[in-house]
């Protein structure tokens, strides 16, 4: 998500959002809820006082790698899902109408009125 001006808040329609801070207030968005996918992974990042320079200007981050077979599922987990049938099927930007991808991540089809939120759309 990203503003294209580069100025203002975001504008996020149709999301499941874990805050609205920066954003500007839409009916159609979820907010503060599990959006009920199979399996999440939580990533955090943790900057260690030790890892810090005194002036506060650069902190070092050290990372490690994880293997593919520990990343998250983010396929929805079930229609009880609060992205389940809340998506937009077309928005309309500046005159200009998008309309949203006829097929999921997985090749499924979507619905193009009420499609899911997200990348993936459940059967
Ligand atoms: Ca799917």
């Amino acid at each position: 998500m990203g503003s294209a001006d580069g100025s203002g808040p975001l504008t996020p329609t149709n999301s499941v959002l874990q805050t609205t801070t920066g954003t500007t207030l839409s009916a159609t968005n979820v907010v503060g809820v599990d959006p009920g996918v199979v399996t999440p992974f939580t990533a955090t990042v943790l900057i260690e006082t030790s890892r810090t320079f005194p002036t506060f200007r650069q902190a070092v981050i050290v990372v490690q790698p994880v293997s593919l077979n520990q990343m998250g599922d983010y396929h929805l987990a079930s229609s009880a899902s609060p992205a389940s049938n809340r998506g937009a099927g077309a928005r309309t930007f500046g005159g200009i109408t998008v309309t949203a991808p006829t097929v999921d991540i997985d090749g499924n089809a979507r619905s193009t009125t009420q499609p899911d939120i997200g990348a993936d759309e459940i059967p």
